[in-house]
């Protein structure tokens, strides 16, 4: 990847730059999706560049999601595909989730290009191709899903989504896990559970809670889903991006 010494104080923070912009030049990131970086950079500064002890409980909350779905799907988009293709797919294996490849500015060839930039880090089966179903109260092009993808799915992570398609989702009634560094964006408001945490991290650490509970009983599963309160998560990350430092 890009020349840059891992002893640079900001190194993770120019690799993921490096990263998006490599995505862009292979087709697979929108233009928009550097404007969309560079908003989450500003609030992953503003947050420390940390994973919160919120933000942690939020990512096993959604690991107990997943692993208690009948039909989990993680949507990826330009951004996402960019910047976590392989812990995509390592996520979507630890919990047996579907990849659905799922884009605001859709088109053809980006669609196939992502779909096959996944397959690339190891993904056996990419969804959102077939796009034979619809999100109700979105126009055309926004709205498109796989029947037996999304349109189907009881659980669905969401990363980095435009507002109004994480409320059309929500409205939908599916259980939706949104990652999004702003506490303050609709699509974080709009979640069951809000990951405010930089999705270089995120993906990894759900994953990470989900091997730790493979074995978990539903009993206990339902517990930490029970004990999330995805209100008071968004306020620990808006607390620390005013007051700096973790909670007491
Ligand atoms: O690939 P497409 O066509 O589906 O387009 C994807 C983008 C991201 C361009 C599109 O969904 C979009 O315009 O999104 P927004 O409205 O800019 O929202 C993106 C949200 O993600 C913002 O609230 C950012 O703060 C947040 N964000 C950006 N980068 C990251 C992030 N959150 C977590 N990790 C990041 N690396």
């Amino acid at each position: 990847e890009a020349e840059i010494p891992e002893s640079h104080p900001r190194y993770e923070s120019l690799l993921t730059r490096h990263r998006i912009e490599h995505g862009v030049d292979i087709g697979i990131t929108s233009r928009q999706g550097l404007i969309a970086q560079g908003r989450g950079e500003a609030y992953d500064y503003l947050l420390g560049e940390r994973t919160l002890d919120s933000a942690d409980a939020a990512a096993r909350a959604a690991a107990a999601h997943f692993l208690l779905a009948d039909h989990p799907v993680v949507s990826v988009n330009g951004n996402v595909a960019a910047l976590v293709p392989g812990e995509v797919v390592e996520l979507a294996e630890a919990t047996g989730a579907d990849i659905e490849v799922n884009l605001f500015n859709r088109t053809d060839e980006r669609m196939e290009r992502i779909a096959a930039h996944l397959r690339e880090h190891g993904a056996t089966e990419v969804k959102g191709l077939t796009a034979d179903g619809r999100i109700p109260g979105l126009d055309h092009a926004r709205a498109k899903v796989d029947a037996d993808g999304i349109g189907s799915a009881d659980v669905v992570l969401v990363p980095l989504e435009d507002g109004d398609r994480a409320e059309a989702l929500a409205a939908m009634g599916k259980t939706e896990i949104v990652v999004d560094l702003n506490p303050l964006s609709r699509s974080a408001r709009a979640a069951a559970v809000p990951v405010v945490d930089n999705i270089i991290r995120a993906v990894p650490n759900i994953t990470r809670h989900a091997r730790e509970l493979a074995d978990a009983a539903p009993a206990e599963l339902r517990d930490i889903v029970d004990a999330f309160d995805a209100e008071a998560a968004l306020a620990d990350a808006e607390r620390a991006i005013r007051e700096g430092g973790e909670a007491e």
